[in-house]
């Protein structure tokens, strides 16, 4: 299949994809069962600085495409989907920063997330704030140089584990978006609390938690932008992530066809291998098919916000929800393919099936990318 991608990209491709396979992959079924991510895969991506890819060189970072990092969480999520996540979601607590963050912010913050040295989380939904953001109840109250912060985060990936949580919370209960704002907060911060970390169906290996707020007092240097800006920093931060997701999605579902693919040249039924017969042909060609499509519209939304050096929000969110259907459908089918043994947990078919799932709904559910193509494509 031919791939756009320069010469650099080629070579990152290769290395990670040798580096996924060799230490990553041997571990995902044991980072499923133990629900943890081995810190040894934390330890592996950090050495061969995959968490400085998209950092500015001038803040310690090697400041490569977007297009490079998406190929990354990709291969990673090839081999383990939620080492995959935790990859991913570095980026989605430094976006932020490097997006909002004032000079003083990213040299404080962000050569310490391109070494992986210091975790970076983003807690922007709660319990009853997931789709509709500006709904969000978490309050932000101004006492002197302090925003006291009180309230509740739910589904934060490495709440628990992180240093640092950019919290979104509104300083403005009258003004609804307008009214919120974004904020770097130190997890050791008193009235800072981790609440109860969820047991789900896929990513087993990544935490999710709850966070609690109880009169965390927080500096008024440690706000991202201006009062009132974090609705803005929320939606420009996922612009640029949700690419990630549809290549973590990708890599999902490469591997299941990978496995599929294997399987039907093994396995003999009626005297021949289950590959000579037309019907699993065709499910092959249409898996082959919508991965290829998939990943174009992928690596064309990171090339987008190359190119434009930022905001890509219609080709981001098609790039997610389209390459999320299809891991859906592809990772289905690989079960499918796989019969009885696929339903089986000895083999790991099911493993991305249930991994595929938060795909469509995490960084915002389908049906949400599917409101904003559409109101953009409304309002040009
Ligand atoms: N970049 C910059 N600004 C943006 C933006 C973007 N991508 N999207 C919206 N805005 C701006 C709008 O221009 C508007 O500003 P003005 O009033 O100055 O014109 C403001 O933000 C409010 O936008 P809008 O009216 O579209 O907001 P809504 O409340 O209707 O919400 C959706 C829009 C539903 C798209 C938003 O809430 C959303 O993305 N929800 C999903 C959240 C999500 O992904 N959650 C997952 C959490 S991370 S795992």
């Amino acid at each position: 299949m031919y791939y756009p991608l320069s010469e650099d990209e080629r070579m990152i491709q290769e290395m990670v994809r040798k580096l996924a396979q060799s230490e990553i992959a041997p571990r995902a079924r044991e980072t499923d069962e133990k629900e943890q991510i081995p810190p040894e895969n934390i330890r592996v991506m950090a050495e061969h600085g995959l968490f400085g890819m998209y950092i500015p060189p001038e803040y310690g970072g090697t400041g490569m495409s977007r297009l490079a990092f998406a190929i990354v969480v990709e291969e990673i999520s090839r081999a383990c989907a939620a080492t995959g996540t935790f990859l991913a979601d570095q980026s989605l607590g430094t976006y932020p920063i490097i997006l909002d963050g004032n000079e003083e912010q990213k040299r404080k913050y962000l050569p310490k997330s391109a070494t992986g040295e210091k975790i970076f989380a983003f807690a922007l939904s709660e319990p009853n704030s997931g789709s509709d953001v500006a709904s969000m109840q978490t309050t932000a109250d101004r006492e002197g140089d302090y925003y006291v912060l009180n309230g509740q985060k739910q589904w934060i990936t490495n709440g628990d584990i992180a240093d640092y949580v950019i919290v979104f919370a509104k300083t403005d209960k009258t003004k609804g978006a307008k009214g919120i704002s974004a904020f770097i907060v130190d997890s050791k911060t008193p009235g800072f609390r981790v609440g109860k970390k969820e047991l789900k169906m896929g990513i087993r290996g990544s935490s999710t938690v709850a966070l609690h707020f109880e009169n965390c007092r927080v500096h008024k240097d440690e706000m991202l932008g201006s009062e009132g800006e974090g609705f803005k920093v929320a939606m420009r931060t996922l612009d640029m992530t949700r690419p990630s997701v549809g290549a973590q999605a990708v890599g999902i579902a490469q591997a299941a066809f990978d496995l599929a693919l294997k399987y039907s040249k093994e396995r003999k039924q009626f005297g021949q291998p289950i590959g000579q017969f037309q019907g699993i042909q065709f499910m092959l060609a249409d898996m082959a098919m919508k991965i290829h499509a998939a990943r174009l519209m992928v690596y064309n939304s990171a090339q987008a916000i190359d190119a434009r050096q930022g905001r890509a929000t219609v080709e981001a969110s098609m790039a997610k929800c389209f390459a999320s259907d299809i891991a859906m459908e592809v990772t289905i089918d690989a079960v499918q393919i796989f019969g009885g043994y696929g339903y089986s947990r000895e083999y790991p078919v099911e493993r991305l099936m249930r991994d595929a799932k938060i795909t469509q709904i995490y960084e915002g559910t389908n049906q949400i990318q599917r409101v904003i193509i559409a109101e953009n494509l409304l309002r040009e």
